[in-house]
């Protein structure tokens, strides 16, 4: 299978991070996002969004990373303890899944993109709902719990991870939130995860 993605992209970094997890075998397709490959005829065959990141594996082509993250849980955990086959269990890692696309897509990732890549987005406003965001609901919920979902890691962990964990960069302080920093050192330490590259590390390795 091939993953079309950019390691600047918190979205991407769910797929990569997945495949490495369940060590998958995959040919990485690194997209030059700045000369604007993920717009170009070829690729929007794939992504007609023209986005990052997708995966193809043969005849699938999947555009979104979320549903990537459920692809390869039930395609490459046997145990499936990734998503689980419980009802209540898959719905609560859904609830997460759609936590991750929208409140943390707001907070998160508004504050990096408007801070670092000029996206038109009020950059106060994102810094805010990021506070709002860790003090209703992820903070209280890990201040109980290890995982987001169940006694063990879920795609609901890695979804939500990556801009989360980027977002001091952004200029967000988590101080505040100590289970939150303990959930994002747990999901450090899994065996094949590999940590969210900073915007600096990133732009720095590519000048
Ligand atoms: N729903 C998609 C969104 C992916 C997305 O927004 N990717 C960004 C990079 S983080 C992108 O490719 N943006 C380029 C564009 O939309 O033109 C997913 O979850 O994979």
């Amino acid at each position: 299978m091939k993953l079309y993605t950019h390691p600047l992209s918190g979205h991407a970094h769910r797929a990569t991070a997945m495949l490495s997890l369940l060590n998958v075998d995959h040919e990485v397709v690194l997209m030059d996002l700045q000369s604007g490959a993920h717009k170009q005829p070829d690729y929007l065959k794939i992504s007609p969004l023209g986005q990052v990141p997708a995966l193809v594996d043969g005849d699938l082509v999947l555009r979104d990373s979320t549903s990537i993250l459920t692809y390869l849980a039930m395609e490459h955990d046997a145990e499936r303890t990734w998503l689980p086959a419980d009802a209540a269990v898959a719905a609560q890692v859904q609830e997460w899944l759609t936590t991750s696309v929208k409140e943390v897509f707001e907070g998160p990732c508004g504050a990096r993109i408007s801070k670092f890549f000029g996206a038109p987005i009020d950059y106060d406003g994102a810094v805010e709902k990021t506070h709002t965001l860790m003090n209703t609901l992820f903070e209280p919920h890990l201040a109980q719990n290890d995982w987001l979902v169940g006694t063990t890691p879920t795609i609901a962990d890695v979804a939500n991870y990556g801009y989360i964990s980027a977002v001091e960069e952004a200029g967000v302080s988590l101080v505040d939130y100590p289970n939150v920093r303990a959930w994002l050192a747990r999901i450090e330490a899994l065996d094949g995860f590999p940590k969210i590259q900073s915007v600096a590390e990133i732009m720095g390795s590519a000048a």
